[in-house]
């Protein structure tokens, strides 16, 4: 998943000048060069003020499940991402992902339940009572970022299509059309990006069907219009741009796991106690603006979430099920 170590972050450098010229540093860094054409950067520049107009989500806070610490602004949640059916590099999404089609949009929920159904996307934003949780999302390339999500409870969609009492996992798959996608021209994984989790952690309260961010719309770089957030699991975890939720008798094989199996596990779950083969995971960096001098802050076991989670793993050895 580290194609280059990107772990410092252009927000935490003070000089106004310097930040406005994110995308570019962002690029320096990326290429380990300073020889970025001045002509890339106008461009990505003035995709920046094309930018769509934005929807308001309404969602009602939850203080139960929210942190409280300093959030990562807008920009940097918006313009630093994952997404590699848009490209590799962190402002690839950001600068692609304006070709999604996001609507009309559906999602499948089938497999074993008793009443699969293919619903539409307003359909799905009114099956609950939308709220807002401030979750941390821990990559496990060792950078953290803090945001407001607007979503429900993947429950509540869970027990609408009625669980068979085989079911006993979920599957996660994302969009994958290349007309829409450029990044799928590269075999970096095996499409589509497929994710998995154990039933008893998909029904979790803190498992996250999410539609929005900042109390928006999610914007398309970050898996509109709709993806999972599991917030005590590596950011991997956290499935963009979902078509298909599949409930399963046996665990599903996920895209990550199958590309490096000692490096991606089923339940990487996050954990300071084990390390990636290639880097500890015992420290992160917060990208909350603090600046470059902030010092990395310690990861915490399941990113803080283990008064609701530990217990799902109760018995089990996370060393061998990373
Ligand atoms: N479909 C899809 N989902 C994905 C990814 C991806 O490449 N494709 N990247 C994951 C990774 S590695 C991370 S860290 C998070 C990043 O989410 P964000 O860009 O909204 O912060 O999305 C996850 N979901
Ligand atoms: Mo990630």
């Amino acid at each position: 998943m580290i194609f280059k170590d990107p772990r410092i972050h252009p927000s935490q450098i003070t000089p106004r000048a310097i930040v406005e010229n994110r995308r570019q540093w962002l690029k320096t860094i990326a290429l380990g060069s300073a020889a970025v054409g001045m002509g890339s950067w106008l461009e990505r520049d003035a995709f920046a003020k094309t930018a769509a107009p934005r929807e308001k989500l309404p969602a009602k806070f939850n203080e139960q499940y929210s942190t409280r610490e300093t959030q990562t602004s807008y920009e940097d949640a918006t313009t630093y991402n994952n997404f590699y059916e848009f490209g590799m590099d962190k402002d690839d999404p950001a600068k692609f992902a304006d070709r999604l089609q996001t609507r009309p949009w559906t999602v499948s929920i089938e497999g074993m339940v008793k009443k699969p159904v293919t619903l539409d996307i307003d359909a799905l934003l009114k099956l609950a009572p939308m709220e807002e949780r401030v979750y941390r999302l821990r990559c496990v390339e060792g950078w953290s970022m803090v945001i407001p999500w607007n979503g429900y409870a993947l429950s509540h969609l869970l027990n609408r299509v009625e669980p068979l009492g085989s079911a006993k996992y979920v599957e996660f798959i994302s969009l994958a059309d290349p007309k829409q996608m450029p990044g799928l021209k590269r075999p970096v994984l095996n499409w589509p990006y497929r994710e998995g989790l154990r039933m008893d952690e998909a029904m979790n309260p803190l498992t996250l069907l999410t539609f929005g961010m900042y109390g928006e719309l999610l914007p398309k770089q970050n898996g509109a219009p709709i993806r999972l957030i599991v917030p005590w699991k590596y950011g991997f975890k956290s499935s963009k741009s979902l078509v298909t939720i599949r409930l399963t008798e046996k665990q599903p094989l996920t895209s990550w796991s199958a590309s490096a199996p000692r490096e991606y596990g089923f339940y990487s779950n996050v954990n300071p106690a084990v390390s990636h083969p290639r880097w500890s995971q015992a420290t992160e960096r917060r990208i909350d603006g603090r600046g470059i001098f902030a010092p990395k802050i310690k990861t915490e076991p399941f990113n803080g979430y283990g008064e609701y989670v530990a217990k799902l793993y109760a018995g089990m050895d996370l060393r061998k099920f990373y």
